[in-house]
């Protein structure tokens, strides 16, 4: 039964099911009712497992097809008109054939299933904001899924009216499979389809197809931002508040710095953080000159392996109510669950992801390195009070970071707007578990947006010089590293709740109240501005963690230059001036 009398929506609707020819379709009305029917149903088809209802209450076990684990950047497409707006790095194909050959796998694919109709809202519903979407899916793990990662249900069928603004989205899990697997946007008609996957990224597509590939066109054309990047709240001792947002590419610590703790020292003198946001930042900027951010999600989907008690307890707290878990492994002694780095001893016992038995001893890993937590961001304890606030939060800073074994320094502050660009634009980072693909291979990732920016990565780059002329109290822009290796290999830098030391010197940065050392790259630390109490590092250490080797860096400035005349023409012109400043400071 239709629950709107959109025509846009139910006629949409009528052409995709005369296509997948689903036996019956429902709409999900974000009524928990509802949602536990479908949780029972999950249960009982085998796509859920219950979890101990006492120590991790309505929590559930999903496991995927071995082959479906994580992104599927080499099948993921921008398909708009010419090749040349989805730019070098992304895949394209001209649309129409790409609908064509989408049609084929459509077609009769949602036989004997259901088609479920998730109306979402990424954003506050009604915010100035906020941006709907209508998935069509033949998937209870993505409805439930996205019923925690959005706000989902009637009320944005109410908010969109007969309004034809709406991005449409199409989700099959087909049969599977690997050679037909598309995940498919097209910006021009913002639509999104994916096939033969049931995993995450690819197939939630409030999260990256829409607020990331297709908002990055939106944000273009309307003049705003849409980045992968965490929102942080940070109280000082005297109570003032200050945000900062941290882009950093997929498995290098956005969840973890969202939801930091303050080391002892800190805390005890009063100091507090706030998690807005985890994965995704839309920027705008507001009559006061000053950029303002909000996170459009509603949950988080995190990576399970090394969220632990120690390393992060505000993550774990988020998945003890209400969450699924995927691909972790099922600890058989108390029907919970378990991965690699949860806890120092391991299960005697467990269902490893693959469904196998597993014991301490198979010498495998129990938990697939990309098992993730889907959990709603009500759970998380240090939930910012703003998080639902209709016009964001003002930022101070935005940091990018990545993993880099040896070049990029603990921390450095760019000279000004532009160049912050040029040091988003330059960022690089060791590949990890969250995308297919060879993982601790370093590769260019500029502002953690490789594979989720919807457009021309130099138009990309001058969308970002164009955004700084519309706002006159600008974010500063840092760079940091969380990542630095010793000789043996181990890092360097104790990381986790202890970044809060760089954070505070970087918000200091931002309101003038400490001085800084020019070098090659732009601004570092003096030593002694780092408060290192209690962190176990001394200050030599901490030069070690900010010395810049010229020689390393000569060679990335050779790196960059071909690496921007990959992008040809496109390239803003304030970014070679930053790179030929670069090459000049290194000589
Ligand atoms: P996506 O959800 O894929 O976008 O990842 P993310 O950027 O949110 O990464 P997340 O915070 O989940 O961290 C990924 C991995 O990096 C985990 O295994 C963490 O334990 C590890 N990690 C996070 N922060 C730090 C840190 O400060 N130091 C070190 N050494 N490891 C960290
Ligand atoms: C990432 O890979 O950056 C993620 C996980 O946040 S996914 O939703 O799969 O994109
Ligand atoms: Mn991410």
């Amino acid at each position: 039964m239709n629950i709107t009398g959109n025509k846009h929506i139910t006629d949409w609707i009528a052409e995709v099911a005369a296509k997948a020819k689903p036996d019956r379709i429902v709409w999900i009305d974000g009524s928990e009712k509802q949602l536990e029917e479908l949780r029972e149903l999950a249960v009982k088809s085998g796509s859920m497992i219950k979890l101990n209802e006492e120590k991790l209450p309505n929590c559930f076990l999903h496991r995927t097809d071995p082959d479906d684990v994580a992104r599927v950047e080499n099948r993921t497409y921008i398909c708009c008109k010419n090749e040349e707006d989805a730019g070098p790095t992304n895949h394209w194909m001209e649309p129409s054939a790409m609908y064509k050959k989408l049609d084929g796998i459509l077609e009769g694919s949602m036989k004997g299933r259901t088609m479920y109709v998730i109306p979402y809202s990424m954003g506050v519903i009604g915010s100035p904001f906020a941006k709907y979407g209508i998935e069509l899916t033949d998937s209870t793990y993505v409805v439930l899924n996205m019923v925690i990662m959005t706000r989902a249900g009637k009320e944005v069928l109410e908010a969109l009216g007969d309004s034809a603004d709406f991005i449409k989205g199409i989700h099959t899990q087909g049969t599977l499979d690997k050679e037909n697997k598309y995940i498919v946007q097209f910006p021009e008609d913002n639509t999104i389809i994916s096939v033969n996957s049931n995993y995450g990224g690819n197939v939630l597509q409030g999260k990256k197809c829409f607020a990331l590939r297709i908002a990055s066109n939106l944000g273009r054309k309307e003049g705003w931002m849409a980045e992968h990047m965490l929102i942080l709240g940070i109280e000082n001792p005297q109570g003032e508040v200050r945000y900062v947002c941290g882009a950093f590419p997929s498995a290098c610590g956005k969840t973890n710095l969202a939801m930091l703790i303050p080391p002892e020292g800190y805390r005890i003198n009063g100091w507090k953080t706030w998690c807005v946001g985890d994965d995704i930042a839309w920027l705008r900027p507001g009559k006061d000159g000053r950029l303002w951010a909000v996170n459009p999600e509603n949950g988080f989907f995190g990576v399970a392996p090394g969220t632990s008690m120690k390393s992060n307890p505000n993550a774990l707290e988020c998945t003890h109510e209400g969450t699924i878990f995927t691909n972790v492994a099922l600890d058989t002694s108390d029907n919970t669950v378990w991965w690699e780095g949860m806890t120092k001893t391991p299960p005697a016992h467990a269902i490893d992801w693959l469904g196998k038995p597993w014991t301490p001893e198979s010498g495998t890993k129990a938990a697939h390195p990309n098992s993730r937590f889907t959990a709603p961001a009500r759970n998380c304890p240090c939930k910012s009070p703003e998080f639902d606030n209709p016009n964001g939060v003002p930022i101070s800073a935005i940091i990018f970071g990545g993993r880099r074994a040896k070049t990029a320094p603990l921390v450095y502050q760019s000279r000004d707007w532009n160049h912050g660009v040029f040091v988003g634009s330059i960022m690089a980072s060791e590949t990890t578990a969250a995308a297919n693909g060879d993982v601790g291979v370093v590769r260019r990732d500029p502002m953690a947006m490789l594979p989720f920016c919807g457009y021309h990565m130099a138009d990309y780059w001058q969308h970002w010089i164009d955004m700084g002329k519309k706002a006159n109290n600008l974010p500063k822009i840092f760079n940091v590293n969380w990542f630095r290796t010793n000789d043996d290999g181990c890092f360097i830098w104790p990381g986790f709740g202890d970044n809060l030391r760089v954070l505070e010197w970087i918000l200091k940065r931002c309101f003038n109240e400490t001085d800084a050392k020019e070098c090659a790259l732009g601004y570092v630390p003096y030593e002694s501005d780092i408060n290192l109490e209690g962190s176990g590092i001394d200050e030599e250490t901490l030069s070690s963690l900010l010395y810049i080797d010229s020689e390393l860096w000569r060679k990335e400035a050779a790196d960059i230059r071909e690496y921007y005349t990959s992008f040809g023409a496109k390239v803003p012109k304030e970014l070679w001036e930053s790179l030929e400043t670069l090459e000049n400071n290194l000589k």
